[in-house]
């Protein structure tokens, strides 16, 4: 303990007081019209009091960074007033429009916490993912060595599946520098966690490498357990199931001997000093905690288990429905009086020549990080020059490009780092790993450094520039999130690429989209994708994806047709990454070999410049049918050959046909809102001309393999009649041919549509 211990425990009771203060004035105070609920967490915020005391004022560094589980964000907030870090005027605007988000949030908090968390497990994982990126960006950059990766984590949040795919994977188990607090109350949301869990757990941590601590009792308990009779106690509490011991946390002071039934150790105490002794648990006591803390070995990942009581020190403490339980005014009264704290005046800091007061100042002081260096991520050049022949798939297209890069922008390579989960090789950067090499914390013998027989040569070092994981897509938009961040939370900016099966995009969604959130910019390629793929069968084909990519906040999808299409797209997308303003996105690709001359693209200068200009809108005319089109056939991606095989036939027929092709459905459609002015985040790359230039006034049919209702919404903005064409059932496996067949995406359908419509 290197602090004053009184000074340390009136700190935490003002925590604990402006903690509770934060969520009373918001749902007590603050007029509210509504009737809407407010809410806050005042008891997952008083359980975690001692810990988050003892940390910040006695064990972080300011090279530390702290992800904090996300019913305590009041507590953060008060730690940040008291050290001088938030303006009091934020103190009574919890869950305020612009005032102190719900749960901690790097992009919209005032004072801007290490990591953003809400969505259980995935803010808990977020330190780990940031250790690798930080010492990914260690490697290659001029970026000063870090301290402790710190989560502090509720029990039930060991529930979730994205901690142990986090926990298990090898990379992780060499990260000496993450550190885990579990503030093990017993309970979640609904319910205490049933039985012993933790035993199960400590088991778990350890068997995937982890140093595992506990801090279970506190001093009072433990110099029970040191009487005589003493070990009777230790056994009886060690042994009760988690519901028998919240039951007896809530059981009257007076029926507690009774019920504990250990014999002597408890006679010399008062039932007020029973009750006092059976709660005393180690993770509110500061010195255990404190001691603890300074245990950690930095060999390994570290978990400690913190016991501790939720809602300690409140009327509602240890009371199974007490997640989302608010005082009365008349229960915060009686806490301000306990506490000494006033309920008419709550901001209350220490004076600055208290002991407490020293203590804050200090800790601010110990605290203070220096300023971060600011670096501009390179230009981008907008396209590389390259001409492609021949048959080529965008798949294949997208590791020739990155290998391009490294020769004709060595300085946008320099930033590029991939991450793939098991599918390097298989999502076609077998070429672009070949070139920069496997990183690794940690260089590592390639056994089979001889073999000729190796399409992707797996050389392991901290220079590498692809970072592989298990088959864990969640690790992989962790890991992407974080090393999109660097820009921010190191100064450094990094161009990560994740590369999937597109069907799997759906396993890894919700915490892809909270890493966006959070404000990590990267991109994913999902690849291959759709029906496409059609051998494959149903369970490796995507069909909601570009929804997903046109729904998704603060991301850019794209799904070009031609090679140079994906050149331009993904050099558009890495020009968006790492600024205040950036952006990320999301590429759809397949692995169908087009015949590229289908592109007809101009080989004039001023041409090209208009198709690229166009493509990047998210839309161009390929074949245009004489003065006015009978058809207009809208078509993304892979089905550009059915859509202009559909066209050639219905000018046979006499009905002539525009083939348009869309590169972006979602520029187009932040196009359409644009047009009304209702268009709300990026306008980055949107161009409201892009449908007068594109779209000529005829019925339209769409054409895409994934969900039609993607593109539906073109028939309201050329004001014609659409058929949309896509996929809407669950897939099988089948030659290329039976299965377009299959689901109406095949020339003919497409020109049965169009009849359908022009008649
Ligand atoms: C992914 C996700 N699922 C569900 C929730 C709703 N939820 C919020 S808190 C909570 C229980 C958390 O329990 P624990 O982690 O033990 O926290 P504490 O007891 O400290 O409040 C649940 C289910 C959520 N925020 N995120
Ligand atoms: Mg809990």
């Amino acid at each position: 303990m290197l602090q004053p211990v009184e000074a340390l425990q009136e700190v935490e009771q003002r925590v604990l007081w402006l903690a509770t203060s934060i969520v009373h004035a918001a749902n007590a105070r603050r007029p509210n019209s509504s009737g809407v609920k407010v809410g806050g967490h005042q008891a997952s915020s008083a359980s975690i009091v001692s810990i988050m005391t003892a940390l910040w004022f006695d064990t972080l560094t300011s090279a530390d960074r702290v992800s904090v589980k996300p019913h305590a964000s009041p507590v953060l907030h008060a730690i940040n007033f008291l050290l001088g870090r938030l303006d009091p005027s934020y103190l009574p605007r919890l869950r305020d429009f612009g005032g102190l988000q719900p749960y901690p949030s790097r992009t919209k908090d005032p004072d801007i916490p290490d990591y953003s968390t809400g969505s259980v497990g995935i803010g808990a994982t977020a330190p780990v993912w940031g250790a690798i990126a930080r010492r990914y960006a260690q490697a290659h950059f001029d970026v000063e060595a870090g301290g402790r990766q710190i989560s502090l984590l509720g029990d039930a949040e060991l529930d979730e599946g994205a901690i142990w795919e986090c926990v298990a994977d090898p990379m992780v188990q060499r990260l000496g520098e993450v550190l885990w607090v579990v503030d093990l109350n017993r309970q979640s949301l609904d319910r205490i966690v049933p039985d012993i869990a933790i035993t199960r757990w400590q088991g778990m941590f350890a068997a995937a490498g982890w140093q595992v601590l506990e801090v279970k009792y506190g001093k009072r308990l433990q110099e029970l357990f040191a009487c005589d009779g003493g070990e009777a106690l230790r056994a009886r509490i060690d042994g009760m199931g988690n519901e028998e011991y919240q039951w007896l946390l809530r059981s009257p002071a007076t029926d507690l001997r009774e019920r504990l039934a250990v014999g002597p150790v408890l006679e010399s105490l008062t039932d007020s000093e029973v009750a006092l002794a059976l709660r005393d648990l180690g993770g509110h006591d500061l010195v255990e905690l404190s001691r603890t803390f300074r245990e950690v070995d930095n060999t390994r990942p570290t978990v400690v288990f913190a016991y501790t009581v939720k809602g300690r020190g409140l009327p509602v403490e240890g009371h199974p429905a007490n997640h989302s339980a608010l005082l009365s005014e008349g229960q915060y009264a009686a806490l301000a009086a306990t506490l000494g704290s006033d309920p008419d005046d709550p901001w209350c800091a220490f004076a600055a020549d208290s002991a407490a007061g020293r203590l804050c100042a200090d800790t601010a002081a110990r605290l203070a990080r220096p300023k971060m260096p600011e670096t501009e991520p390179p230009p981008v050049p907008v396209e590389l020059g390259r001409s492609y022949k021949g048959e080529q798939s965008t798949q294949a297209t997208l590791g020739r490009v990155l290998t391009d890069l490294t020769r004709d922008a060595p300085e946008v390579a320099a930033r590029v780092v991939t991450v793939s989960p098991d599918v390097a090789s298989s999502t076609n950067t077998g070429g672009w790993i070949n070139k920069v090499g496997v990183w690794s914390p940690q260089d590592r013998h390639d056994w089979f450094a001889e073999d000729g027989d190796r399409l992707v040569r797996w050389r392991e070092t901290s220079a590498g520039q692809h970072i592989e994981l298990g088959i864990a897509e969640v690790n992989l938009v962790g890991l992407l999130g974080e090393l999109g961040a660097t820009w921010s939370q190191l100064g450094q900016p990094l161009l990560p690429i994740g590369t999937v099966y597109d069907p799997f995009v759906g396993r890894a969604l919700e915490p892809w989209v909270f890493g966006t959130y959070a404000g990590g910019q990267s991109i994913l390629v999902g690849t291959p994708s759709g029906v496409t793929l059609a051998p494959e069968g149903g369970a490796h084909q995507s069909i909601t994806t570009p929804s997903i990519g046109l729904e998704t906040p603060g991301v850019t999808c794209f799904e070009p047709a031609f090679a140079v299409e994906v050149e331009w797209c993904l050099l558009d997308a890495l020009s968006r990454l790492g600024r205040p303003d950036g952006e990320s996105a999301y590429l759809r690709l397949t692995t169908r070999p087009v015949d590229q001359s289908l592109a007809r693209l101009p080989t004039d200068e001023a041409g090209r410049a208009a198709r690229r200009r166009d493509v990047l809108a998210g839309a161009y005319r390929l074949s245009t049918a004489g003065s006015e089109p009978a058809v207009t056939v809208a078509v993304v991606g892979a089905l550009v050959p059915e859509a202009l095989e559909a066209a050639a036939e219905l000018d046979r027929l006499g009905f002539a046909a525009d083939v348009v092709v869309v590169t972006s459905y979602d520029r187009l459609w932040r196009a359409a809102q644009s047009r009304r002015g209702l268009l709300a985040g990026s306008s980055y790359g949107v161009d409201d001309g892009v449908f007068a230039r594109t779209f000529r006034a005829s019925p339209l049919v769409t054409l895409i393999d994934g969900h039609p209702h993607t593109l539906a919404f073109l028939g309201n903005e050329t004001g014609a009649p659409v058929s949309s064409l896509g996929v809407s059932a669950f897939g099988q496996g089948g030659g290329l041919a039976d299965v377009y067949r299959h689901h109406r995406l095949d020339a003919r359908s497409v020109v049965e549509a169009a009849l359908d419509l022009v008649d």
